[in-house]
């Protein structure tokens, strides 16, 4: 090999090992409360950072557009196989490289430009790749939008129904990215069936508590289910799709060549890594501990004053209404982040400020369950999130509140092993 491409990271590129040794660090430091994020492990790290990031592999096991594929081949059946452990689904497709792809798949293996398709309103935690204007989905379909009731802050399954009965959508899609109660995907299948529409359940946020049953499985009762497997799931950043075997042919067809060109082999090889730790008895006591975590955090809150959309949660995350105590999820979210609390602003249903002000926060507990955190420390947070949005201009106390986060994390270390060797 040419000595300049071994030489190791810090010494080939200072800036950018900089900028990871920073990251590493704000991990470490901080509290990770993004629903969607979580943090992998050192071998879903190990595969990603593989010699096969180097391989071209269009096509699938066993017919590939490219030589040399054999330990490609290994890495995808071993994939595939344990997906399909986990989830029970007839066909399993491991090569979408997000979420949104994975769904555009979908939409490419049965739908046609202009056919209608019912989603979940983005703005009552649907997701933008189910029919939102300003997405691919809204654009190239006429979108029927469903949300939740007014009143109770759940999905309304009857108004699903009728709007289903009304507009003959070619598919419906459930599944949502702020949305903390159980989906009655059994329903949703049934009406579906009702009224001749394909229907697709987007589990990313809960595919975690779906693989170890915390969450019912959409499986059994959906065409297709898909999702990313970085959120509860613990794996890396991409995405998924499973179908009934009726439609595997179109599925494949669909993420290659109809999305995709060449999957991502060291990609898929840290997916098969997080399938396999997912399918250890010990990740059911993570999603266990994960959602306790959420309850206790919930409670916390309401006991706290706060007003929590749908009046809590059934899962990992939980959607706080601060508009109610007088401030923004815009400067809910900096309060939080100068006090050491990663969050994100949120709009809740029915919302009257617009999605970059947003009236709420969405705060999970995947990540800070990963480190180890319990029930403890989640009452702990709930009175910092609180202090923190009580007085959100005193940076004194948000000051004081980022030493006393930082003094938590130390009691449960995470990426310490890389901070230490760059240093
Ligand atoms: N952006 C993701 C989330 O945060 O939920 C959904 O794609």
């Amino acid at each position: 090999m040419t000595e300049h491409l071994a030489r190791p990271l810090i010494q080939a590129d200072p800036e950018i090992a900089k900028a990871i040794y920073n990251e590493t660090a704000r991990l470490d430091n901080g509290l990770e409360m993004i629903a969607s994020e979580n943090y992998v492990s050192e071998a879903v790290l190990e595969a990603l950072g593989s010699v096969f990031t180097n391989k071209y592999a269009e096509g699938y096991p066993g017919r590939r557009y490219y030589g040399g594929c054999e330990y490609t081949d290994v890495v995808e059946r071993l994939a595939q196989s344990r997906a399909k452990e986990i989830f029970a689904a007839d066909h399993i497709n491991v090569q979408p490289h997000s979420g949104a792809q994975a769904n555009m798949s979908v939409y490419m293996a049965v739908l046609k430009p202009g056919d209608t398709i019912l989603g979940m309103n983005l703005s009552h935690g649907g997701h933008l790749t189910h029919g939102h204007q300003l997405n691919f989905s809204g654009k190239y379909f006429n979108v029927v939008a469903y949300g939740v009731s007014q009143e109770t802050e759940q999905i309304d399954y009857d108004a699903l129904s009728q709007l289903a009965h009304e507009h003959k959508p070619k598919m419906i899609i459930c599944g949502a990215s702020a949305y903390s109660r159980i989906i009655d995907f059994e329903r949703i299948g049934a009406i579906a069936r009702q009224t001749e529409a394909y229907v697709l359940a987007d589990i990313a946020h809960i595919a975690g508590l779906v693989a170890v049953g915390l969450h019912p499985s959409p499986v059994p009762h959906m065409d297709f289910v898909t999702t990313t497997t970085h959120k509860t799931l613990r794996g890396p950043r991409a995405g998924m799709a499973m179908c009934k075997e009726e439609f595997a042919k179109k599925l494949d067809s669909a993420v290659f060549p109809g999305v995709q060109g060449g999957p991502l082999v060291h990609v898929i090889a840290a997916k098969a890594v997080c399938f396999l730790e997912a399918l250890h008895p010990s990740f059911k006591d993570y999603q266990t501990q994960v959602v306790k975590n959420a309850a206790v955090l919930a409670n916390s809150l309401k006991d706290l004053g706060f007003r929590l959309v749908s009046g809590g949660t059934d899962n990992h995350l939980i959607l706080v209404d601060v508009f109610a105590k007088g401030i923004t999820g815009k400067a809910a979210e900096k309060a939080l982040e100068l006090s050491g609390i990663t969050a994100n602003k949120n709009t809740i249903p029915f919302d009257k400020n617009p999605p970059l002000v947003a009236s709420g926060i969405r705060i999970g507990t995947p990540a800070l369950t990963t480190r180890g955190m319990g029930e403890k420390e989640m009452q702990t947070i709930a009175t910092w999130i609180a202090e923190v949005l009580t007085d959100p201009e005193n940076s004194m106390r948000l000051q004081n509140i980022k030493t006393e986060v930082q003094k938590l994390c130390k009691n449960f270390p995470l990426y310490t092993k890389r901070l230490l060797a760059y240093e």
